[in-house]
């Protein structure tokens, strides 16, 4: 330790509020590191409880998913040391290369949260149908894509995990059917995403507020880094696969010019996630439309989209499939796919000037 933190460290008594934030943690072990002023994942949750009604549930259901960066971590790396990276012979509902890693993942969630207790099923981008879970009267259901950007996970790119919080609509005592389940998205109580990259990011959504957190290893624990996000109203760049062009409706194409004549920057990772937290900080707008291989897109509904369509309104963003919003979608089937326009409420808007022309 520097001589000018140690001689900060010397002015700490007990009673010091980050101190406290450490719940647990002792003089000697916080003063081998930085202090963080700032709240944890577990303390912010509380918060809502208290101030908002989130119910005790949401807030186990989100610190669940939240213990996944070691595990994560320790799969890709494994994945790449037994160089296990390549894709395996194997097919999720929507017919896209399933690797060992999608499934694993997969695994790891349905288990955290089925110690919750909370959740009665899950519907998965891995699962070809609803999930029971042993808790088969509790009061949640939660939709996920346990990895986002599969395809990135050789090259050592950002992935992600997308969460979100359904309430059971129907009678505890009642079996579970995926019809009970397909519902539009304006229905989430929470949702969220997890981010791997260089830093591990953890962003949540309730009705009220959007926080961002950062992991941090050595205490194992999110920390409160992006209290009540705000999108910006327009922002420098776009995301889009380029190489579709020529395939996307005339309006899209339009769209592409204009934003190619404002100069502005395209940013593509081949993680949805990652495109999204840029323009969720940043602003911005990210484009999956429909071509005539998949004239529906290719993302899907009840896993991604409606997700992150939570989130960004939750935000001040907007999501739609150029017809109308994301989250007022009635979905056919689990894995429907939609066309997907997600980012600033600026560069949604003409968007959808141009769709609708
Ligand atoms: P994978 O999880 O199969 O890699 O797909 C990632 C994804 O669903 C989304 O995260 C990307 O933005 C999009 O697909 C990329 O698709 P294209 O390769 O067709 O551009």
């Amino acid at each position: 330790m520097n001589a000018k933190l140690r001689k900060s460290f010397s002015n700490l008594t007990t009673d010091t509020p980050f101190l406290k934030i450490y719940n647990g943690g002792t003089m000697s072990s916080v003063t081998d590191r930085i202090p963080h002023q700032a709240p944890l994942l577990g303390q912010v949750l509380q918060e809502e409880q208290a101030n908002y009604s989130i119910p005790a549930a949401i807030s186990a259901i989100i610190q669940a998913l939240a213990t996944s960066p070691n595990f994560m971590q320790h799969a890709v790396i494994q994945t790449m040391l037994e160089k296990e990276g390549k894709p395996v012979d194997s097919f999720n509902a929507t017919g896209d290369r399933q690797q060992k890693l999608d499934l694993l993942a997969h695994d790891f969630f349905v288990k955290a949260l089925d110690n919750t207790q909370e959740v009665c099923a899950i519907i998965s981008e891995e699962a070809d149908s609803l999930v029971p879970l042993t808790h088969s009267q509790a009061p949640y259901i939660v939709a996920m894509d346990p990895l986002d950007g599969s395809a990135n996970v050789p090259i050592n790119g950002p992935i992600g995990t997308l969460f979100s919080i359904y309430p059971r609509r129907t009678a505890p005592d009642t079996p579970l059917q995926e019809a009970d389940v397909l519902v539009p998205g304006h229905q989430q109580v929470a949702a969220g995403y997890i981010l791997y990259s260089t830093a591990i990011v953890l962003v949540y959504a309730t009705p009220h507020r959007v926080h961002g957190f950062t992991y941090d290893p050595d205490i194992n624990d999110f920390v409160l880094t992006h209290p009540s996000i705000y999108m910006p109203e327009s922002g420098l760049t776009y995301a889009l696969n380029h190489s579709y062009l020529n395939n996307f409706p005339h309006y899209i194409q339009n769209y592409i010019a204009y934003c190619r004549r404002q100069e502005l920057s395209c940013r593509y990772t081949g993680a949805l996630v990652a495109d999204f937290h840029r323009h969720l900080l940043e602003g911005g707008i990210y484009l999956y439309p429909p071509t005539l291989k998949r004239p529906n897109g290719k993302l899907r509904l009840m896993f991604e989209c409606n997700v992150l369509a939570f989130i960004a309104e939750q935000a001040g963003g907007m999501a739609s499939d150029g017809k109308q919003p994301i989250l007022q979608i009635m979905p056919r089937s689990l894995h429907q796919c939609v066309p997907f326009y997600i980012g600033s409420k600026g560069m949604i808007q003409p968007l959808l000037a141009l769709a609708n022309k």
